[in-house]
C-alpha cells in the first residue's frame, strides 16, 4: 500500500522522538535521504546515520528496518529515532512527504496490521485501550487482550455455535436420519442454554472489565451541611471544594479523581438537596439531581448527629446503587449496628473506599481474566445471546429446524464479527478512527 508516516511519540519536547513509516518502497525512500546505503533488507536491522534533505543535514538518527511480513503492519516498516525536538520532527516529516509519502490518518498503522492479518479486531482495539489506560490495572486488562488471550475466549464460543448449527442443518437435510441419533428440540434447548450460560458469563466479566478499564462515576449527595464537600476533600487528600458551616456552600458540581484498588473513580461533589427559594441554589440542586441520574454509584451522606430522611431524595435514589454514609461520627456517642460511620473532618474515610469497592462487586479474578469489555464487544455478545434467546422461544413454539437455523446463522455471524473476521470496511474504519495517528 502507499507509504505513510506518523509521529508515534507525543508531539512535545523530549529526549527522543519516534517516527514510523509503513508501505511500499519505504526502504528506497529512506535510502534517498540517509547517509548510508540501505540496499536489500532481508532481515530486521538497525542502522545509525544522518538524515539529509536538499543538501542540508537534519539530524543524526537510528533507523530500524523491518522487512515485510515480519513487521507491525505486515508491510515494509521503518522506524526512525531522532532527537526529540519538534523542529527536527517537522523537517523529517517534510522530507518524506516531498518523496511521495503521505501523513497517516488515525489508526492507519493498526488498520493495516488488521488487514494484513497481523492481529484480529479484539487485539487491535486492545492497543488503543492500553495506550489510554490510566491505571496499572486497566493497562493489565488491555494487555491480556493484546496478547490474544481475549480472542481465545471467543474461539470456543464460535466452535459451539458452529457445532449447534451443524446439528440443525443435519436435522433439516436428513430428517429421516437414524432415530436414535436424531437431533431433537429438547436437545437443542439444552445445548443452546449451555452456550447462553457461557455468553452471560462473558457479558458479566466484560462489564467488570469495563469498570476496571474505564472506571465509574460516583456522586456524593445529601442535604446541605452534612459534610459532602468535606468527604470529597478527605478522599482526594486535597482541599478542592470549599467547606463552611453555612448550609448551601456548594452550588456547582466539584469533581475529583481517585483510584480505588486500581479502579478510576470520578467523584462528583454536589449542592445540598433541599427546598429553596434562592434561584442560584435551585439550579445547583437541579444539577445534583442530574448527577444522581448520571452516576454509577451514589454516596448518600447523612449527618449522624441529626439523621433526617428526605423522602423526596429517597424516591430519586430508588433503583440506584447507593451507599449510605453517616458522617460526623465524632459528634455522636453511639452508632447504629450495620451502618457506615465516618468522620470527614478527621479524615477517617478509608471505610468509604472499601464500601465503594464492595458496592461494585468486582471479582478479584477480573483483574487477571481476559474479557470482552468495550462497547462494541459487549453489544455483539448481547446480540448473540439475543439470537439464541429468540431461537429458544421459537423452538418452544414448535418452529422447525430451518427457522432455528436462521437465528443460529445470525448468531454465528455476530461471533465472526466480534473477531473481525467479517468486519466490513466501514466497521474497521469506525474502530480505527478512534486511535491516534502513529498507531
Ligand atoms: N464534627 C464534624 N464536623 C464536620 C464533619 N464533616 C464536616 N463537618 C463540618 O460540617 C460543615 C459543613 O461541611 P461541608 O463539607 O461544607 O458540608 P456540605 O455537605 O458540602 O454542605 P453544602 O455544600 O452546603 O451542601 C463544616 O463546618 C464542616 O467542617 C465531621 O466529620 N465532623
Ligand atoms: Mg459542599
Amino acid at each position: 500500500m502507499e507509504p505513510i508516516i506518523a509521529l508515534a511519540t507525543p508531539p512535545f519536547v523530549s529526549a527522543l522522538a519516534l517516527l514510523r513509516l509503513s508501505g511500499d518502497g519505504v526502504f528506497a525512500i529512506l535510502e534517498s535521504l540517509f547517509s548510508k546505503p540501505i540496499g536489500n533488507v532481508e532481515q530486521r536491522r538497525i542502522e545509525f546515520g544522518t538524515l539529509r534533505f536538499e543538501g542540508k543535514e537534519i539530524d543524526q538518527v537510528c533507523v530500524y528496518l523491518y522487512p515485510n511480513p515480519r513487521s507491525m503492519t505486515g508491510e515494509d516498516v521503518v522506524e526512525i529515532t531522532c532527537h526529540g525536538s519538534m523542529v527536527i520532527v517537522d523537517e523529517i516529516v517534510a522530507a518524506f512527504l516531498s518523496k511521495g509519502v503521505r501523513y497517516a490518518v488515525n489508526g492507519e498503522f493498526s488498520s493495516r496490521a488488521f488487514l494484513n492479518g497481523k492481529m484480529d479486531l479484539i487485539e487491535a482495539e486492545a492497543v488503543n485501550d492500553m495506550i489510554k489506560a490510566t491505571t496499572a490495572e486497566a493497562k493489565n486488562v488491555a494487555l491480556l487482550s493484546l496478547e490474544g488471550k481475549t480472542s481465545k475466549v471467543v474461539l470456543p464460543l464460535k466452535q459451539e455455535l458452529a457445532d449447534l448449527l451443524a446439528l440443525l442443518e443435519v436435522g433439516i437435510d436428513y430428517p429421516e436420519y437414524d432415530e436414535e441419533e436424531a437431533f431433537t428440540i429438547p436437545a437443542f434447548l439444552t445445548k443452546s442454554q449451555a452456550i447462553r450460560e457461557r455468553l452471560q458469563g462473558l457479558i458479566a466479566q466484560g462489564e467488570e472489565g469495563k469498570i476496571i478499564r474505564n472506571g465509574i462515576k460516583v456522586a456524593i449527595v445529601g442535604e446541605p451541611n452534612v459534610g459532602k464537600s468535606s468527604l470529597l476533600n478527605a478522599l482526594l487528600e486535597e482541599e478542592k471544594a470549599i467547606v463552611s458551616p453555612i448550609p448551601g456552600t456548594t452550588r456547582d458540581i466539584v469533581e475529583g479523581q481517585i483510584s480505588v484498588k486500581g479502579i478510576p473513580v470520578l467523584l462528583l461533589d454536589t449542592a445540598g438537596i433541599h427546598q429553596t427559594e434562592d434561584q442560584i441554589e435551585r439550579i445547583g440542586v437541579d444539577r445534583s439531581y442530574a448527577s444522581v441520574e448520571q452516576a454509577d454509584l451514589i454516596l448518600h451522606v447523612l449527618d449522624a448527629s441529626k439523621p433526617e430522611e428526605d423522602p423526596d431524595l429517597e424516591a430519586r435514589l430508588a433503583g440506584k446503587k447507593v451507599v449510605k454514609i453517616f458522617n460526623k461520627a465524632d459528634l455522636v456517642p453511639s452508632q447504629k449496628e450495620g451502618e457506615l460511620y465516618i468522620s470527614a473532618l478527621h479524615h477517617e474515610v478509608e471505610a468509604v473506599k472499601e464500601a465503594i469497592y464492595q458496592a461494585l462487586a468486582i471479582h478479584e479474578d477480573s483483574y487477571h481474566t481476559p474479557s470482552l469489555s468495550n462497547v462494541r464487544e459487549l453489544a455483539l455478545l448481547r446480540k448473540i445471546d439475543g439470537e439464541l434467546a429468540k431461537a429458544q422461544e421459537e423452538a418452544g413454539a414448535g418452529a422447525g429446524f430451518d427457522l432455528l437455523s436462521l437465528s443460529l446463522q445470525r448468531a454465528y455471524r455476530f461471533c465472526r464479527e466480534l473477531l473481525g473476521e467479517e468486519a466490513s470496511q466501514d466497521l474497521s474504519d469506525e474502530i480505527f478512527s478512534r486511535f491516534c495517528v502513529g498507531k
